[in-house]
C-alpha cells in the first residue's frame, strides 16, 4: 500500500515537474534565462518603451502591443466592426465601413516628416477591398477609410509612406480589366488586364486622403514596396511576380521565368506629368501611360519570385529578395541614376525600359533560403527574414571591402533560428533615416506547437530579438493575434495621446451637457430623437418611449471629463452597442420593428453603481395612440 502510494506520488510529481523542467531547459539554451527575463520584464506599475502596431490581417484590425513586454494592450478596429469599442455600430463609424464588414490589413505605415516618424497618423491597407485607412495617434481611432480605390484591385503593395507623407503609395496585386465592371474573358488576360500604381495624396494639415494619380502597368502582380529617401528621394520601389502574365495555375505558370520585374517609380516625375496634363482621366483619376510619359517608370529584373524590397536608412541601397533564390539583391541607387542618365538599358518590357542589371547591382548577399523582407538597424546592417530556413540573417550593407566583394559570404554576420516560417520582421524606425535599432520582432507564419493546445487552429507566434549586440539574442516569445503581417514600432515618447475629449472641442450639434437639455422628442410622424447624457452612474433620460415603425435616433454624450471614465450604451435585442469616451458624443439609429420593453444599460464598467446604470426603451404597438 505504502509503496504503491509512493509510486503514484512519484508519477504524479513527474507529470507536474515535466513542463517546468522543459521550460528551464528550453530557455537556458542560448543567453541566460535570467538576463532575458529581466530584459523583457515590465514590472507592475511600469510601462513599456515602444509601441508595436501590428496588422491583424483578415481580422481587419490593428493590434497594439508594448515592447519589450510584448503585451497586447489595445485593438484598433479599422475595417471590421468591434463591439469592444462600439466601432461600426454608430452612424459615423458605420459610414466609415461603408458596404464592408471586413478587410485584410497587411502593412501599417506611420506618417513621416523629413524621413522621421512624426507621430501623427498610422495608415494601413486593405488587400481585399482596395482601401487605405488613416488612424489618428492622438486618440488611436480610425478617422478615414478611402476606397475602394478606382482602377485598382488587390491593394497588397501598400501602405508605403513618402518622406514627408506627401503620398501613400499603393500598387495592385491583382490585375483586372479597366474600367472596373467591364467584362472580358480570362483568356484575354495579357491583352486586356491592367495593373496600377497609385499615389494617394495626403493633406498635410488634415491628413485627408484622395487619389492623386495613377500609373497603368501590364498585368503583373505587384507584391511589396517601399519609398526612397536621400539619393532615392522621390522614388518608390515595388517587386512583382508573374512576369509570365499567367492567369491560371499560378503556382506553376507564374514561376516559369528565372526573373521577375521590380518597378522603380519616379513619383515626383509622375506628379509633374499630371500637372503638365500628360495623364488621361479614367474613373475620375488622372492615369499616366508610362509608355507615353518616359521617365516615370523603369523595370529591373530580380530573381526569382521576389517579395520584399526595402530601402536602407541612407536611401542608397535597395534590397530585394527572391523567395526562390537564396540571396538578397542589393542595388546601388546612385548607379540606377547613372544608368538612367546613360540609357543603359537591357531592352524593354511592354514599351518601358528595363535597366541593365549588371550596371546597377552591387551584389547578391547569400542570406539563406526563402528570403522575404529586410529591415535595418541604422548601424550599417540588414536583417532578412528567411521563410524556408525559419531564421533571420544579419548581414553587412555596402560599402564592402574588396575582400568582402570577392566573397559575399563574408558580409553575413549572424543567423538566428525563429519558430517557425517567419514572414515579416520589423526593426523600430527601419523605414526612417534614423532607426532605433535595439529590438527586432519576428512575425512567424506558423507556430506549430509553440503554445498550449487550443485545437486545430494554432495561435500564431511572434518573437522578440535583441539586436543591440554583435550577435542577435532571442529573448521572448508571445502569442500574436491573427493574422500577423507587417508592423511598425514607435517610441512611446514620440506621441502624447489625449486622455479626454475636451468639452469645448466637441462640435457635435446634438451633444448635450446639461441634464435640462436631455430628453426625447418626436421630430416627425415616425422619427424619435433622443439626446441622452451618460454620467456616473445614470442615463438621462432613463425612459424612452416610441412605437413600432419609428426610427429611433439616440445621441449619447459622455459628459465626464475625467480620464478613463468610459460609458457604453446597449439596447437589449437590438444588436446595438456603442462606447463613449469622456467628452465624446456618438449617435446610434435603429428602426423599431418589435413591440415590448427593452432595457438599455451601460456596457463599460464605470463605477460601483455601474450595474444600476440602466433605463427602458418602451416600444408600443404600431396602432397605439401616440
Ligand atoms: S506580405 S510575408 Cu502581405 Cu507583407 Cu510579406
Ligand atoms: Cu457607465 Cu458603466
Amino acid at each position: 500500500m505504502k509503496s504503491s502510494a509512493f509510486l503514484t506520488l512519484l508519477a504524479f510529481g513527474a507529470l507536474v515537474a515535466t513542463p517546468a523542467c522543459k521550460r528551464e531547459k528550453a530557455a537556458s539554451s542560448g543567453a541566460s534565462t535570467t538576463e532575458n527575463a529581466v530584459a523583457t520584464y515590465v514590472a507592475p506599475g511600469q510601462k513599456d518603451e515602444y509601441y508595436l502596431f501590428y496588422s491583424g490581417g483578415h481580422s481587419g484590425q490593428i493590434f497594439v502591443a508594448g515592447i519589450p513586454s510584448m503585451r497586447h494592450i489595445t485593438t484598433i478596429p479599422v475595417f471590421a466592426p468591434y463591439s469592444g469599442t462600439g466601432y461600426g455600430f454608430d452612424l459615423e463609424t458605420k459610414k466609415l465601413l461603408g458596404d464592408y464588414t471586413w478587410g485584410d490589413v497587411h502593412h501599417p505605415g506611420l506618417s513621416q516628416t523629413n524621413g522621421a516618424y512624426d507621430g501623427r497618423w498610422l495608415f494601413c491597407n486593405d488587400n481585399a477591398n482596395n482601401r487605405v485607412a488613416r488612424i489618428s495617434l492622438s486618440d488611436f481611432k480610425t478617422k478615414e477609410i478611402l476606397g475602394p480605390i478606382p482602377n485598382s484591385s488587390g491593394n497588397h503593395g501598400s501602405s508605403f509612406i513618402t518622406e514627408n507623407t506627401e503620398y501613400i503609395l499603393v500598387a495592385t496585386r491583382f490585375s483586372t480589366p479597366l474600367p472596373k465592371g467591364r467584362y472580358v474573358e480570362l483568356s484575354e488576360y495579357e491583352k486586356e488586364f491592367s495593373g496600377m500604381v497609385s499615389g494617394i495624396k495626403v493633406d498635410p494639415d488634415s491628413g485627408k486622403m484622395s487619389v492623386g494619380w495613377q500609373i497603368k502597368t501590364p498585368p503583373i502582380d505587384f507584391d511589396l514596396g517601399s519609398t526612397g529617401k536621400g539619393p532615392s528621394s522621390g522614388w518608390a520601389f515595388w517587386t512583382s511576380y508573374n512576369s509570365e502574365m499567367a492567369h491560371d495555375l499560378m503556382e506553376v505558370n507564374a514561376s516559369q521565368a528565372d526573373r521577375d520585374y521590380a518597378a522603380f517609380v519616379n513619383w515626383r516625375a509622375a506628379e509633374k506629368a499630371v500637372a503638365e496634363g500628360k495623364a488621361e482621366m479614367l474613373e475620375g483619376v488622372p492615369v499616366i501611360d508610362p509608355v507615353k510619359v518616359p521617365g516615370v517608370l523603369y523595370y529591373v529584373t530580380i530573381a526569382k519570385s521576389p517579395h520584399g524590397i526595402d530601402v536602407d536608412p541612407s536611401g542608397r541601397w535597395i534590397c530585394a529578395s527572391g523567395k526562390l533564390q537564396p540571396t538578397t539583391t542589393v542595388f546601388d541607387f546612385q548607379k540606377v541614376l547613372a544608368a538612367i542618365e546613360a540609357k543603359n538599358f537591357d531592352g524593354e518590357f511592354r514599351g518601358v525600359p528595363v535597366l541593365k542589371y549588371d550596371a546597377i547591382v552591387e551584389g547578391e548577399v547569400p542570406v539563406g533560403i526563402g528570403p522575404l523582407h529586410t529591415q535595418f538597424d541604422g548601424k550599417g546592417n540588414g536583417y532578412t527574414s528567411l521563410y524556408i530556413d525559419s531564421a533571420v540573417t544579419k548581414w553587412k550593407l555596402p560599402p564592402w571591402t574588396d575582400e568582402e566583394k570577392k566573397d559575399l559570404n563574408k558580409t553575413v554576420l549572424d543567423k538566428i533560428p525563429v519558430h517557425y516560417a517567419i514572414g515579416h520582421l520589423v526593426v523600430g524606425g527601419s523605414d526612417t533615416k534614423n532607426p532605433y535599432g535595439k529590438w527586432l520582432v519576428a512575425m512567424n507564419k506558423m507556430s506549430k506547437g509553440r503554445h498550449i493546445s487550443v485545437g486545430p487552429s494554432q495561435p500564431e507566434s511572434s518573437q522578440l530579438i535583441d539586436i543591440s549586440g554583435e550577435k542577435m539574442k532571442m529573448v521572448y516569445e508571445t502569442f500574436t493575434e491573427p493574422e500577423p503581417h507587417f508592423a511598425q514600432i514607435l517610441k512611446v515618447d514620440a506621441i502624447k495621446p489625449i486622455e479626454v475629449y475636451p468639452k469645448e472641442e466637441n462640435k457635435d450639434p446634438n451633444a448635450v451637457w446639461d441634464m435640462k437639455q436631455a430628453g426625447v422628442t418626436r421630430a416627425g410622424a415616425d422619427d424619435v430623437q433622443v439626446k441622452l447624457i451618460a454620467v456616473r452612474s445614470r442615463f438621462v433620460p432613463d425612459k424612452i418611449e416610441a412605437k413600432v415603425g419609428d426610427t429611433l435616433t439616440v445621441h449619447i454624450t459622455n459628459v465626464e471629463q475625467t480620464a478613463d471614465m468610459i460609458h457604453g450604451f446597449a439596447i437589449s435585442e437590438h444588436n446595438l452597442n456603442v462606447v463613449m469616451d469622456p467628452g465624446e458624443t456618438r449617435t446610434i439609429q435603429v428602426k423599431l420593428t418589435k413591440p415590448g420593453i427593452f432595457p438599455y444599460y451601460c456596457t463599460n464598467f464605470c463605477s460601483a453603481l455601474h450595474q444600476e446604470m440602466q433605463g427602458y426603451l418602451s416600444v408600443k404597438p404600431a396602432d397605439s395612440a401616440q
